[in-house]
């Protein structure tokens, strides 16, 4: 089988696919910066400024923006910042610092099914993701199984099909119009009897009203709680990087619904608004875990807060 992820050379594969990942955020992020970053001089007022405004173009989000800024303004006032060098090194630690302090899950045992719910708004790229991440975990030797739980549409059922030919891994579906949790009781009932590692549950996204997707999910929820205890282990939600900080409000919509474990963040390769990350971060507490950069089956990868950084911030 030809290795899309697990190559021998995985951590600098990985490293240069997020700095094409984040080409666009960091080319727009350091072109307006370009002159702070090669200021000769100490940093002064007017050059912090200049830097929020940058960052909130860039998608951070006015306030993270502003709590930079203020921890940059007291290290300058103390005749921290020398340079633009110092300057790019001391933003480096202030985005890293923010991304860092988001809980990480705690790591599971796998004594039983790992069950893992795709929520998210129509067309952010949940199946997408659904077949990526079935590839991903196959590349890792695990059994994987895909739930068609997004019923309101055939075209939805038949997109993750071809996904999961693709990816190598079975179905279980439901007919058009039918109740999504019937669809993930069945396939809880055949993760079990085929020992499958991990079930992912791709759902629909029609946002109706906040109600009806609350319900719609804690039905799921609770279907998948009554054939496997602690379940669902994960339930991610797939924001558009392109949408910027109207997806967080999306997004806080959902984790009002769901209890959002992680977020996958699509589409950042088409999008100079990578910035939402670190507004991710901040202001919904929920670790990115993986992001999307392209529509192909291996366009995904595992987040890394450093090499996120790294990538957008290089030199
Ligand atoms: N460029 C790019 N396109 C993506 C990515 N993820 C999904 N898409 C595209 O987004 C569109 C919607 O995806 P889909 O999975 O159907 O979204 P869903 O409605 O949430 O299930 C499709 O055209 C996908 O090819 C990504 O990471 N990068
Ligand atoms: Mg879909």
């Amino acid at each position: 089988m030809i290795s899309l992820f697990n190559t021998p050379e995985q951590k600098p594969g990985l490293f240069d696919r997020m700095k094409t990942a984040v080409a666009r955020t960091r080319d727009t992020l350091q072109e307006r910066m370009d002159d702070l970053l090669t200021l000769a001089r100490p940093i002064d007022e007017s050059a912090l400024d200049e830097l929020e405004a940058t960052l909130i173009a860039s998608d951070l989000g006015v306030t993270t923006a502003q709590e930079i800024i203020d921890n940059l303004r007291q290290a300058a006032s103390r005749q921290q910042i020398r340079d633009g060098a110092e300057l790019r090194r001391l933003l480096k630690q202030e985005l890293l610092r923010i991304l860092n302090s988001v809980p990480q899950p705690p790591v599971r045992a796998a004594a039983q099914t790992e069950v893992i719910l795709m929520v998210g708004v129509n067309g952010t790229g949940k199946t997408t993701t659904t077949g990526k991440l079935a590839a991903y975990f196959r590349e890792q030797n695990k059994s994987v199984l895909l739930c068609a739980a997004d019923t309101f549409r055939a075209a939805a059922i038949e997109q993750l099909e071809v996904w999961g030919q693709r990816a190598g891994v079975e179905m279980i579906r439901t007919r058009q119009g039918g109740d999504p949790s019937a669809a993930l009781y069945d396939a809880l009932v055949a993760a079990q009897a085929r020992k499958i590692d991990v079930l992912i549950v791709d759902t629909a996204g029609r946002l109706h009203t906040k109600n009806n997707l609350m319900a719609e999910l804690d039905k799921i929820r609770r279907t998948a709680r009554r054939l496997v205890a602690d379940a669902p282990h994960q339930t991610l939600l797939v924001m558009d990087a392109t949408t910027g900080q109207n997806g967080l409000q999306q997004a806080r919509l959902f984790t009002q619904a769901a209890a959002v474990s992680g977020i996958v963040l699509t589409k950042l390769d088409g999008t100079a608004k990578g910035g939402i990350v670190i507004a991710i971060a901040r202001e919904l507490q929920i670790p990115v875990r993986y992001v999307g950069i392209g529509e192909q089956m291996a366009d995904l990868i595992p987040f890394d807060s450093n090499a996120f950084v790294d990538s957008l911030l290089e030199a």
